[in-house]
């Protein structure tokens, strides 16, 4: 060591040193990430992967963001951000690999097993039981999904409960859950998805909550061929949102605009912002300006078909890390040959793990080739005219790149074409069989204690002197339990807050356990679900309100894209128990009476879909719900709140077993099975069949999704030989689907005397008024006609 050096100058040298090492460390990774683009491409040329979108001129950014993603903080973008992954440890570059490959195993490819697109990470929130994991000291990267600014509505979430971390006194020592509320949520989207809705609802929300949520838009000017003019006004994203910027004395954003090929420029920018986000909780964006594409959009089309020569020329010469070498010279950090160095040692590292991931790709498939071609080989010997098989065998052997799915061809193939092939054939195909249906069909729901399934149901009990009061009531009552017992409770939605929810479930209980418990929301169903997502994917318990089933619409697409397949496409790795709490089916006209439970179960498989016939039963299914770590959805009745329900003891612990029908009336001459409202006219219409001398049985299913998973329907049915399925929905809405569960699935057209029938609504919507709803709705003398028409046939 020089003596003369001072120990300021040793210090100053020291953290050159240190500047330099980070500089060459993100220079290394964005090359790298590169490399990982470029040969990712050719995989997908050369038919060894199917789709490829990588994340080419995007890198430099990603280098320069990455340095301000702290443990503890959550990530939630899109398919642009490998090299953001890479350089936060949440993926490795093999990982990427296997993902493109679509490699099933886990411990390859832990980010979705390959069931997600390339490019779509995930860490772990939860374990296999169910409970969330410490997520405090760990990157925490949202599991991606591909539909277009998808992930805008639960970052907004993310970012909401560290603002609740941070002020809700029932949160303070949560240590594994938050440092107090300065987890910062990381957004990514390109410059056209911020055409979508999805977009300006987040942006408008996190401005008025003040959450720190720190979106960058990567612009490189185009969504595949689409350029900006026509997406986004003035053409400039940060030029739009300007009435949306925060001053002194307002809420708001704030936007900074920076260039993608600036390294330094971008750090200093994000390092200021990202802190702000943290501190204060000020939302935050980054536009990201002319940054380029220069591989094109995907494997699936070439940019040349819609990029002038110019652009393309002005993209080769702005590209990221061009520009970051250049200045990495120009300040002598370090000279040419060293960074030719680093190049050659990246392209390498990147070029053998391809070849690692793909060998571990390949490896266990050639072994069932081996196998299956010795089986089928041996079955060959066995047969006269053996050449049809020999031929499906040939090509077996000659694919270089089997999947899966061909060694079961020929299994299967071989047993069609040969009485069963061979016992061994049989028991291998067995067996692969039962391994493929893990890796490729599992976790649509949590697999292990925390199944909304697996919890014990507790039976009601009442006191012997129980009060009888009104529906509404009843659920007031157990809010007010639920919320002194569970501190990781938070009711929130339209009208939810100050008066209690338009039907008064939660009256009185925003002034008892605070505004930071039970809030008000805008009218923005599709972020409220976002802001539900989010928040439980941070280990809290939000009850999100959509004031009417009508309006779910608004917010089915993250319930639908991104709550009901979180555990499947991160093969149980993370877990959102969101529970949605809305009202509907009867009452009046065309937006307030509907009950579209055939599109509502048809698009949220992976969500529990409750129907309570009453409050009472929707309390129970609240707190089966809450005793698991799955999402539920409850519909509660819009004409039950003023109906009169008898008042439990044990509200709190009353449990529902999902998936387990109710019969309500006891008969033998025939089944009618329904949900619900409806439950209320067909006790009437069976009340007044019994008087016609027609014995009913009704069943009320109590969840569409689970359904009748002891077929209990089907008992009921071997007593009658006849069955009714009522509901208000569309014809062929969700009677069909509760039809086919207990036609075919439970083998019910065995049991049946005459043709079995479905009572729907019409086709169209209800009109307004009484007499809208007695034309368009099923009624109970339309239960007691075709009952007696059933009796008669
Ligand atoms: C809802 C939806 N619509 C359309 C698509 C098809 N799509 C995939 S990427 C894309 C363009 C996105 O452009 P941009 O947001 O600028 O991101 P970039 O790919 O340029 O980074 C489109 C239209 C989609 N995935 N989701
Ligand atoms: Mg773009």
């Amino acid at each position: 060591m020089d003596a003369a050096m001072s120990n300021e100058m040793l210090a100053e040298k020291l953290s050159f040193e240190a500047f330099r090492d980070q500089v060459l460390r993100d220079y290394r990774l964005a090359f790298q990430s590169r490399e990982a683009s470029l040969l990712g491409r050719k995989e997908v040329l050369t038919g060894k992967a199917k789709f490829g979108i990588f994340g080419d001129g995007k890198e430099v950014p990603q280098v320069a963001m990455a340095k301000f993603f702290k443990p503890g903080d959550f990530y939630s973008g899109y398919y642009r951000d490998q090299t953001f992954a890479f350089a936060t440890g949440a993926a490795s570059v093999p990982e990427f690999f296997a993902q493109l490959y679509a490699n099933p195993d886990r411990a390859r490819e832990p980010h979705s097993g390959g069931r997600q697109m390339n490019s779509h990470f995930a860490t772990p929130f939860s374990d296999e039981k169910g409970n969330v994991l410490d997520l405090v000291n760990r990157k925490n990267i949202c599991a991606g999904m591909a539909p277009t600014a998808g992930q805008m509505p639960r970052s907004l979430g993310l970012a909401f409960a560290s603002k609740l971390f941070r002020k809700a006194e029932s949160l303070k020592n949560l240590d594994t859950l938050s440092h107090q509320g300065d987890e910062v949520c990381f957004c990514t989207i390109g410059d056209a998805s911020t055409s979508e809705g999805h977009f300006w609802e987040t942006i408008n929300a996190a401005s008025v909550l003040q959450v720190p949520l720190a979106i960058f838009v990567w612009d490189d000017g185009y969504g595949i061929s689409v350029p900006r003019k026509y997406q986004t006004a003035k053409g400039s994203i940060s030029e739009a949102l300007r009435g949306f910027q925060k001053k002194e004395d307002t809420n708001g954003l704030l936007i900074y605009k920076v260039k993608a090929w600036d390294y330094a420029g971008m750090c200093e920018a994000f390092e200021e912002g990202i802190q702000k986000a943290r501190d204060k909780h000020i939302p935050v964006l980054f536009h990201v300006e002319e940054v380029t594409q220069p591989q094109g959009h995907s494997t699936s089309g070439s940019h040349e078909r819609y990029k002038t020569p110019e652009r393309l020329d002005w993209e080769r010469k702005w590209d990221c890390i061009g520009k970051m070498r250049a200045w990495i010279i120009d300040n002598m950090l370090a000279e040419d040959e060293e960074l030719i160095d680093i190049e050659h040692e990246a392209k390498q590292y990147v070029r053998n793990c391809r070849v690692e991931a793909w060998d571990n790709f390949l490896n266990p498939i050639r072994e069932q080739v081996l196998q299956a071609v010795n089986l089928v080989n041996a079955l060959a010997e066995t047969l006269e005219e053996p050449d049809s098989l020999l031929q499906l065998l040939a090509e077996l052997k000659n694919n270089r790149e089997p999947l899966r799915r061909d060694v079961m061809k020929v299994l299967r193939r071989s047993m069609i074409m040969h009485k069963n092939g061979s016992e061994a054939i049989r028991k291998y195909y067995e067996q692969l069989r039962d391994e493929n249906e893990k890796l490729f069909n599992t976790h649509l729901h949590h697999e292990g204690p925390g199944a909304a399934v697996a919890v014990e149901p507790t039976d009601l009990s009442y006191a012997p002197d129980a009060p009888t009061v009104n529906g509404y009531e009843i659920l007031n009552k157990y809010f007010d339990q639920l919320f002194a017992s569970n501190p990781l409770v938070f009711a929130f939605g339209e009208d939810v807050g100050k008066i209690g929810d338009v039907n008064q479930g939660f009256a009185g209980l925003q002034e008892k356990y605070g505004e930071n418990r039970i809030f008000d929301t805008g009218i923005r169903e599709l972020t409220i679900i976002g802001q539900g997502i989010g928040m439980a994917l941070r280990g809290l318990r939000p009850i999100a309100e959509i004031q009417y089933l009508d309006y779910l619409l608004y917010g089915l697409q993250p319930l639908s894209d991104d709550l009901a397949s979180l555990q499947f496409r991160t093969v149980g790795n993370q877990a959102a128990p969101l529970i949605v709490r809305t009202r509907g089916h009867r009452l009046e006209g065309i937006w307030h009476s509907g009950s579209p439970m055939g599109m509502i179960i048809n698009s949220l498989r992976g969500i529990h879909v409750c129907v309570p016939r009453n409050m009472v039963q929707a309390a129970g299914m609240y707190n089966t719900l809450l005793a698991s770590c799955e999402p539920g959805l409850v519909i509660e009745s819009l004409n039950g709140y003023r109906l009169k329900e008898k008042l439990p003891s044990n509200l709190l612990d009353f449990k529902v077993a999902l998936g387990v029908p109710d019969i309500i009336r006891e008969g033998n001459e025939i089944t009618l099975v329904s949900y619900g409202s409806t439950l209320r006219i067909v006790m009437e219409a069976a009340e007044l069949l019994e008087g016609l001398g027609v014995s009913c049985e009704v069943i009320d299913v109590q969840t569409l999704l689970p359904f009748d998973t002891g077929h209990l329907i089907l008992e009921s049915l071997k007593k009658t030989s006849r069955i009714l399925f009522v509901d208000e929905d569309v014809p062929a809405g969700a009677s069909a689907y509760m039809f086919n569960k207990v036609m075919e699935e439970q083998g019910g057209y065995r049991w049946l005397d005459v043709s079995p029938r479905t009572l729907t609504a019409k086709a169209h919507r209800p009109g307004y008024g009484s007499d809208g709803d007695y034309f368009s709705k099923p009624g109970t003398e339309d239960v007691i006609e075709l009952v007696r028409e059933m009796m008669a046939e």
